[in-house]
């Protein structure tokens, strides 16, 4: 008799019912877990993707990966067997059924995979009481486009039944393959694909020798997240940062508790060291998933929007990936302006996308973006085709080894504040902030759009005075992909003044209950005198305007937001 690792398996039959609002947000399903622990409510799902990918998914190979919260060891067998049950040929595991959203891009990429899945709400906080998520990227390592997750949408509101491979629970914490039959399950080491695409990136020996540059100082905040996983190989294996360099990194299931989500408000551990006593020189964190980042400089923050603009300005230089130049940028319609800046000088393509890291992978896969970003601390490149958090540490790491290359032995570290001063002083600053209002009842929160669309789009005429700025334009963000034609509507409503200030206002897409509004403000300064303001301070008239246009405090009851970023 065949032993049970090489048995095959019949496939069981099992009847289901619709479920109710499965449908897909900014970045994939995401849910209480107790939601996705509800009878078939995961399985219902993960058919209807089968069923929606159809017969060209048969025989194919798919990875399938999570950022180790709670509820992914038990939801990764669930995937398995149905993979197995509807004719997938393969499934490729990361070991513990860990992998990194930007690894996992990698891993499709590099072994030119089918698809692959990831299991993560992000930088939603996990556990029990807590958010549970799941997201499907297809073969150029890309979250599935708005024309798939609708069809996936539309399967789960007729499913009838799940195809179930009958094999036992596969044990995941070694490497190598089980079989059932012609069906494999191979568990693969999660750091090797993504680590060999950073290295063709960056250039690592340049790196090293900075890490050992005795002036510079530098410390990592996993948030007791995925990058957890990565960061000692990363840093302390490959870089030669110390291990003392490393704080929370030794992923847990709830996250430690905390909310994984690297900002000024939720890395408050890191915020703390940065602005505290013997301050290092540069601090980074990263989020549930690590797609997202932040980076820090000794008592000094860095916009996510000034990040990009700073990183593309000075990829040429500093990272050999990008040696050539850049084939072009983009950002999303929410981000700052900074990028449009260093675009005009460089003279580069340019676009402006709705939220969301799949409007950019069509620009990438046409050559025409190199770098990109989003305002909510995502941060990429071409490498892959998900916004990639370790990705943008090593560029800032690798602008300041540039930076500070050849400088004598005395000379003073170039500082990541004076990256960002000497780039303000080129291109002037675009301030800006970020105000989301969380758990707002749906239904407030429509009429804070309503009132919106009505007392300003619907209204007030470009050329009128509001809040002593003169208006440009008032619209609800259209996206046409230039690259396929097709259109996604209603992305946010924008209000545009002359000056080239903008007040945004949408609502979030990746919440799992309730609303939560996000109100974005920005404007530009080019006076050198300006530069060191307090951005709540430059803005404090645009957001005392955005207030009384929305009328958010009167519609929401709320006088003051959830988050300030
Ligand atoms: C938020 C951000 C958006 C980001 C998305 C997924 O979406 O605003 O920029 O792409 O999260 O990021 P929303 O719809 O809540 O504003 V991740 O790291 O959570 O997958
Ligand atoms: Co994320």
């Amino acid at each position: 008799m065949a032993s049970a690792a090489t048995q095959g398996f019949s496939v069981v039959s099992k009847p289901t019912k619709p479920i109710e609002g499965q449908k897909t947000g900014t970045s994939g399903l995401r849910k209480k877990t107790k939601v996705f622990q509800s009878e078939n409510y995961l399985a219902n799902w993960i058919q209807s993707l089968f069923l929606a990918l159809g017969e060209e998914a048969k025989g194919k190979t798919i990875a399938l990966g999570g950022d180790g919260r709670y509820f992914n060891k038990e939801a990764v067998q669930i995937i398995l067997k149905l993979a197995a049950g509807n004719g997938l040929k393969k499934v490729v595991v990361g070991k513990d059924a860990i992998t990194a959203t930007p690894a996992m891009s990698a891993i499709i990429r590099r072994r030119k995979l089918y698809g692959g899945l990831i299991m993560s709400a992000s930088h939603n906080p996990a556990g029990p009481d807590e958010d549970w998520g799941i997201k499907f990227n297809y073969s150029a390592g890309e979250p599935a486009p708005e024309k798939i997750t609708d069809k996936i949408y539309g399967f789960t509101q007729s499913i009838q039944e799940l195809k179930i491979a009958d094999f036992p629970d596969v044990d995941l914490s070694k490497l190598g393959t089980t079989s059932f039959g012609d069906f494999e399950v191979e568990v693969i080491d999660y750091t090797t694909d993504y680590f060999d695409e950073l290295r063709e990136v960056f250039d690592f020996a340049k790196l090293r020798s900075f890490f050992a540059n005795p002036r510079f100082s530098f410390v990592y905040d996993a948030l007791h997240a995925v990058t957890g996983a990565y960061a000692s190989r990363l840093f302390v294996d490959e870089l030669g940062a110390s291990p003392d360099a490393l704080l929370n990194c030794v992923p847990k299931e709830d996250f430690g508790g905390g909310h994984p989500d690297p900002n000024l408000t939720y890395a408050h551990e890191l915020v703390e060291r940065l602005f505290g006593t013997d301050a290092p020189d540069f601090g980074a964190a990263s989020d549930g998933d690590g797609d997202r980042n932040m980076i820090l400089g000794r008592s000094f923050f860095v916009t996510p929007s000034d990040s990009v603009a700073v990183i593309a300005a000075n990829a040429q230089a500093a990272i050999p990936y990008f040696s050539a130049g850049l084939k072009g940028v983009a950002r999303s319609m929410p981000t700052s302006g900074a990028l449009d800046r260093v675009a005009k000088r460089l003279n580069l393509p340019f676009h402006e996308t709705p939220t969301g890291w799949k409007f950019f992978g069509n620009l990438m896969d046409a050559g025409q973006c190199s770098i990109c970003g989003e305002e909510s601390f995502g941060t990429g490149a071409d490498h892959v085709r998900e916004k990639d958090g370790l990705w943008a540490v090593l560029a800032w790491l690798s602008i300041l080894a540039t930076k500070n290359e050849g400088r004598g032995e005395g000379a003073a570290l170039v500082s990541v504040r004076d990256v960002v001063t000497e780039h303000w002083r080129t291109y002037g600053r675009n301030f800006y902030s970020r105000y989301d209002y969380e758990g707002v009842e749906s239904e407030r929160a429509e009429k804070v759009m309503a009132h919106l669309t009505e007392s300003v789009i619907d209204t007030v005429q470009p050329g009128t005075e509001l809040g002593g700025r003169v208006l440009e334009t008032a619209d609800n963000f259209a996206y046409t992909d230039p690259i396929d034609g097709s259109v996604a509507k209603g992305q946010g409503i924008r209000v545009v003044f002359r000056d080239g200030s903008r007040i945004i206002f949408r609502l979030s897409g990746t919440g799992s209950a309730g609303a939560t509004i996000r109100m974005y403000v920005e404007t530009y300064r080019d006076d050198p005198a300006d530069f060191d303001r307090d951005a709540q301070d430059v803005l404090a008239g645009i957001i005392a305007t955005a207030l009384e246009l929305s009328d958010l405090p009167a519609l929401t009851g709320r006088d003051k937001p959830t988050v300030i970023t």
